[in-house]
């Protein structure tokens, strides 16, 4: 272990409903970056969690009539059966309702107020109760709704507390230009300098008791409870139990990274580092958007459309490695995306073809013609060269900074690879170099080159389809625990051992699978 040390989060995701498509996306994303960073050695700290508090939970436990204990118990659950059904490891699951939580947002929200930067008035705006915010007249479409929820805001008109933002506009903007990887992709550091354009309204971060009743009370006054999102973005402070432990937040805030949907980009690059700095912290290192995923035709996906993907669902039909590695090379890197279950099943068994034939045959040939062991040969230059062009650009994809974020293009240098040797298969013809005994070496070389490929492979997809990872280097007798990662992708490691049976990887569905429900 070296001693870099990184803390990954997720957003924490409403409890109101099932965990959907786009919760697992974001999770997975985050988990392939943990697995990532701790091949390179490096200490991480990866967290998602539940948000349990604001008016859109209240609505719900009113409607399902069950206590509030009962629903956090039984709807935070869901998320951590997803989330273990998707092979996700994560070190905490936070919960805003815990003690800890709140006894942390009460201590930052006295901070802010004790350095005199809260103020109080009256206010009148229309509140959007799916983003739990604050909308503009320009934040809405044309028909006056907010695009993300298709509902029209409520106007409310109420006395409340206030962070005014407007203060910190300059140096928001100047931090951003300073440093141009802050948020990536660059079409969203684009989007937040064009809002920071414009003066910021003050953040209203109370809600009176008598219209708010779930939330975390405002310690300087008892009739207010906190604002769910200066509630829940504290998460990733009171995460590392900041201010109590300074030690903590000193070993990994500096290399910080929030990862989230297009749809929460304004609270967590305005409200957030004007929040942080509020309390003296300095700004996440790192903030990585994705786009949506969407319904074919670019539709929301909606039970009513009936296009609605359920992950779980999916991970009963494809296999969890399956699901997770599907899902990041679909995702495009700088758009919203269309999912089916056909689009879903087709990338399926594209894996299945190239990269799951690609292993069975190499272990077959194996078997077949050097008696299950990989081969003690010198390789020719050629084929020496075919090597190392891939053990080079294998061992980018999980080594080089700028391709570990890249997840999508690090699964079509997968396919890549894996459609190269499936095509060394076919131009070498291993069962035609087994007749000709003059041919023995070539074909031991044959063996071996594919033999060090699928190896190779079988690292670089680690992070993202652990298990099958595990399988296949099992089964060529390859231990990723021996070496450091450098070495996992220099030659020579696997000669003279005898490789397991190996099994189908990505078994061909079913037509009870693929028809459509
Ligand atoms: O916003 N495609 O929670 P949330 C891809 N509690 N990702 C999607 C998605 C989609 N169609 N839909 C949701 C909240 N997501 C707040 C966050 S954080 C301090 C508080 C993912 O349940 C994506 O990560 O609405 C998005 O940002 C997040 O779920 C929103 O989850």
């Amino acid at each position: 272990m070296n001693d870099i040390n990184t803390y990954i989060t997720t957003p924490i995701y409403y409890l109101n409903g099932k965990p959907h498509l786009g919760h697992a996306y974001t999770t997975i994303l985050g988990d392939i970056l943990r697995r990532t960073f701790e091949l390179r050695g490096e200490n991480v700290f990866y967290t998602t969690g539940t948000d349990e508090h604001g008016q859109k939970n209240f609505d719900t436990i009113q409607k399902l009539n069950m206590t509030f204990e009962d629903y956090v118990k039984e709807y935070s659950q869901n998320f951590k059966n997803l989330f273990k059904k998707l092979g996700i490891d994560y070190d905490l699951f936070v919960q805003t309702s815990c003690p800890h939580h709140t006894k942390i947002v009460k201590q930052c929200l006295q901070r802010v107020y004790d350095n005199g930067l809260i103020i109080k008035k009256k206010y009148t705006g229309l509140y959007c109760k799916g983003c739990e915010q604050f909308k503009k007249e320009s934040d809405l479409d044309e028909n006056g709704c907010c695009p993300y929820h298709q509902e029209q805001p409520v106007e409310i008109s109420e006395e409340n507390y206030f962070l005014p933002l407007e203060p910190y506009r300059e140096w928001l903007k100047e931090y951003i230009e300073n440093n141009p990887d802050w948020i990536q992709p660059s079409s969203f550091r684009t989007e937040i300098l064009n809002m920071l354009k414009q003066p910021l309204e003050d953040l209203c971060i109370s809600r009176p008791k008598n219209r708010v009743h779930l939330g975390v009370e405002i310690p300087f006054d008892t009739d207010y409870i906190t604002y769910i999102w200066f509630d829940a973005l504290i998460n990733y402070i009171s995460s590392l139990d900041w201010p109590n432990n300074d030690t903590n937040m000193c070993k990994f805030w500096p290399n910080s990274i929030h990862i989230m949907a297009k749809d929460i980009i304004k609270p967590h690059c305005i409200y957030w580092p004007i929040m942080l700095k509020a309390l003296g912290l300095l700004p996440p290192h790192r903030i990585m958007i994705h786009g949506f995923l969407v319904g074919e035709g670019g539709v929301k996906m909606s039970k009513s459309l009936g296009n609605v993907i359920d992950p779980e669902e999916m991970v009963d039909k494809i296999g969890a490695d399956a699901f997770r590695f599907v899902l990041v090379n679909l995702m495009n890197k700088n758009s919203d995306t269309q999912v089916s279950e056909n689009i879903i099943f087709n990338a399926y068994n594209r894996l299945a073809n190239t990269f799951g034939n690609l292993y069975f045959r190499t272990c077959k040939l194996i078997e077949k013609f050097n008696e299950g062991i990989i081969p003690d040969i010198v390789l020719d230059s050629s084929d020496m060269q075919f090597v190392l062009s891939m053990a080079e650009k294998l061992k980018s994809v999980l080594l080089d900074t700028k391709n570990i974020y890249d997840i999508q293009s690090n699964t079509e240098v997968i396919f890549d690879i894996s459609s190269k040797l499936n095509y060394y298969i076919d131009q070498k013809q291993p069962w035609n170099l087994a007749k000709d005994e003059a041919r023995h070496d070539e074909l031991l070389s044959t063996l071996y080159v594919l033999s060090e490929g699928v190896r190779m492979l079988g690292i670089a997809i680690s992070p993202i389809m652990p298990s099958v990872s595990q399988k296949i280097l099992t089964s060529l007798s390859f231990d990723m625990r021996e070496s450091s990662i450098e070495n996992m992708f220099t030659i020579n490691t696997t000669k003279f051992r005898k490789i397991q049976a190996p099994e189908i990887l990505f078994p061909r569905l079913c037509d009870k699978d693929t028809q459509a429900n």
